[in-house]
């Protein structure tokens, strides 16, 4: 079926006019769908080699949205821009598969954007107000209800032995050329249990978290600047809170790209640490805890060699994860995420005092 027949499947207002690939995600098929009717729409075939319990996956995102939408209707706000709408298939299903895969629609908010490289402090702060809001608005939702889509997704003391795993296998017979990068990860094994093991000894809590909060993965309102709304929830699950502050520091506050090839454009701009930091702490109010504060740092480095630990390890593994666009990308990658580390680890004394005077 081409994607123009999977449209109409959908319950979409008006007639579809076209379906183009848009976006830079690097999982799912992502198409904007124009009609000659008011809205236009997203259309997603999701990656089910990745996420295999798609049924699951989706009523996570049913109910987290639903959840969203009534705060949001509450507070007096916009539902259909500032939340994700699923659009139903014609025969009212949420989704709809074909062969092996898994579509799904959502209205398109208009009149946004998003980053994937950001300079302006008032945008990343508006972008970290956004997610704080998201991990305290859903502070009362029962995480037991939720099904666990990727387990051990940022388990970085898992992921840590799924890369040696890779290195010992070396499917795609690149290891002699990664030795380097091997040696980075494996100089910070001990590192990698540190947020692991606070879970488990209770003293970080487990919450709802995101858990992929790159720049990409916000929508910025076009006239206000304003981050509007949250999307891609698919991996919405029981996680830190650290995981998802680190994750958006490791993507907005790096000057280069993901893939940049030149390393030298790679550091870290403290001045969008700062802006973040003020933001998120805004944005969840009292819902952080001290501890957590402490160890934003330890979050903000532990995502960004997560990242590109599981960028060599997929690049060991003969690039099956990731979408790349040319066979190197995947060390690309690495390598301005082990960087980014490296100037991380340089900062993280003022990263530490930065968090401390963004305390309200
Ligand atoms: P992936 O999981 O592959 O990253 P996303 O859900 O993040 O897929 O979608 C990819 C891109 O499509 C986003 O970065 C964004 O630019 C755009 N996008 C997705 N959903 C919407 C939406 N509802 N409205 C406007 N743009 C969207
Ligand atoms: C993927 O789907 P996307 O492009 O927003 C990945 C994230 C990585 C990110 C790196 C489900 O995010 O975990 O941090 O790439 N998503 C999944 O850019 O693995
Ligand atoms: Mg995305």
């Amino acid at each position: 079926m081409t994607t123009q027949q999977i449209a109409q499947l959908f319950a979409f207002n008006g007639n579809v006019l076209s379906v183009t690939p848009y976006g830079d995600g690097h999982i799912n098929d992502t198409f904007l769908v124009k009609t000659d009717g008011e809205n236009s729409y997203i259309l997603q075939r999701l990656n089910t080699q990745i996420f295999h319990n798609y049924k699951g996956l989706m009523d996570n995102i049913q109910k987290v949205s639903a959840y969203l939408a009534e705060i949001v209707k509450k507070e007096g706000g916009d539902v259909e821009r500032e939340c994700l709408t699923l659009i139903p298939t014609r025969d009212n299903k949420p989704y709809t598969v074909i062969g092996e895969d898994c579509w799904r629609a959502y209205v398109f908010v208009k009149d946004t954007t998003v980053y994937q490289l950001i300079d302006s402090p008032e945008i990343f702060e508006n972008t970290g107000e956004a997610f704080g809001k998201f991990i305290a608005r859903l502070d009362g939702f029962d995480a037991s209800t939720l099904c666990e889509v990727i387990p051990n997704f940022h388990n970085t003391t898992d992921r840590y032995l799924k890369f040696l795993k890779a290195v010992e296998e070396n499917k795609s017979g690149r290891r002699d050329n990664v030795l380097k990068e091997i040696d980075f990860v494996q100089k910070r094994k001990d590192f990698m249990n540190i947020i692991v093991d606070a879970i488990a000894k209770g003293e970080v809590p487990l919450r709802v978290t995101h858990n992929d909060t790159k720049l990409n993965n916000v929508l910025i309102d076009k006239a206000t600047g304003k981050a509007i709304c949250i999307i891609d929830l698919d991996t919405i699950m029981p996680g830190s809170l650290l995981y998802d502050f680190g994750d958006s520091v490791r993507f907005g506050c790096n000057t280069a790209l993901e893939d940049e090839k030149d390393v030298s454009k790679v550091s870290f701009d403290k001045e969008l640490y700062k802006a973040y930091c003020t933001g998120f702490l805004r944005g969840i109010g009292d819902k952080i805890t001290q501890k957590e504060i402490d160890m934003l740092h330890i979050g903000s480095i532990m995502m960004t060699l997560e990242c590109g630990t599981r960028f060599l390890t997929d690049y060991l593994d003969g690039d099956v994860y990731f979408k790349t666009a040319y066979p190197e990308h995947n060390l690309v990658r690495c390598h301005t995420q082990f960087a980014l580390v490296e100037c991380m680890e340089k900062a993280s004394d003022e990263m530490i005092k930065i968090a401390k005077n963004c305390k309200i």
